[in-house]
């Protein structure tokens, strides 16, 4: 699971953190057939004792999307084909095994930010900024993007950072939903990894609900949506983890929810 762009190292006392870092700083993180690749086979391989990952771009920017530099020769059909691999590599974020937390600075734009989308949560320092420059450079979105990005932000904001090159900011980002935390400048990895340990403790089966219940709940008509909570609640519920972590609650020794 190494690649030379690509450093994972582990957080926390168990190893239950992964953080996964692009490595390709001279080239803002550009994300090469190689690179993309790379991440699909990183997530596909991570240890059994991960619980949640941590994605995070070396030096100042997060990543600068698609490597232009490799678009110019392909064809509609290498074109379909190179869209489907992006597709499954971040299928592997979204869809793998463990919740993933992405600690964005610099430059979250096209293909890096097709990447943040497919993460669970994404953390912004104040330096981050976003945009879909695909509008400007005669190109469509082929990473998700056109999927995940309005169900963020909703296709007409999408629409307008791609017709008119809008760069939204990082505080306008978190208002409008393209991340859920805003920090100071250099603080985005360390409050990645804190919610990622805080996330690695819940049980393995809300977890799982929360990444693939929850998101295809969210597109049933609600009738069918309904049934499917229903019967993911079942299924997580009769989990021993669960009956042991409302015991502790009954017997007083588990933590109450606290507005502090
Ligand atoms: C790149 C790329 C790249 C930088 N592919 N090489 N993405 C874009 O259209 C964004 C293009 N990049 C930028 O707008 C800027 O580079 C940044 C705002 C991200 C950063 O600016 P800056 O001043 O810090 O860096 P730089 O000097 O522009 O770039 C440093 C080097 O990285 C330089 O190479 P060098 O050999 O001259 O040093 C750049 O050419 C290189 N570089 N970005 C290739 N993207 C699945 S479909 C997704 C479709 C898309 O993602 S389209 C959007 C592509």
């Amino acid at each position: 699971m190494t690649h030379k762009e690509i450093a994972v190292e582990f957080r926390g006392d168990a190893q239950q953190v992964a953080v996964i870092r692009l490595m390709r700083a001279a080239k803002r993180n550009a994300l090469s057939d190689g690179l993309v690749l790379g991440l699909r086979d990183v997530f596909m391989n991570l240890p059994t004792s991960v619980r949640a990952a941590v994605v995070d771009g070396d030096g100042p920017h997060f990543c600068a999307g698609l490597d232009l530099s490799e678009l110019s020769e392909r064809d509609a059909a290498q074109g379909v084909l190179h869209s489907r691999m992006w597709h499954e590599a971040l299928r592997q974020v979204q869809f793998g095994a463990v919740p993933v937390v992405a600690a964005l600075h610099g430059a979250v734009v096209g293909g890096g930010l097709e990447l943040a989308s497919a993460c669970h949560i994404r953390v912004a320092d104040s330096t981050t900024f976003y945009a879909l420059p695909e509008g400007s450079r005669g190109i469509f979105v082929g990473g998700g993007g056109s999927v995940r990005i309005p169900r963020l932000i909703g296709a007409a904001r999408m629409a307008d950072m791609m017709f008119t090159g809008r760069v939204y900011k990082a505080e306008e980002g978190e208002r409008i939903g393209l991340s859920q935390y805003l920090v100071p400048e250099g603080q985005a990895l360390d409050k990645a990894v804190e919610l990622a340990l805080r996330i690695a403790e819940n049980a393995p089966m809300t977890n799982y609900a929360l990444m693939h219940a929850l998101p295809r709940i969210a597109e049933q008509p609600s009738d069918q949506g309904l049934m499917t909570e229903a019967l993911m609640a079942a299924i997580a519920q009769s989990a021993p983890e669960a009956k042991f972590r409302l015991q502790e609650f009954l017997e007083g020794r588990a933590a109450k929810v606290s507005k502090d």
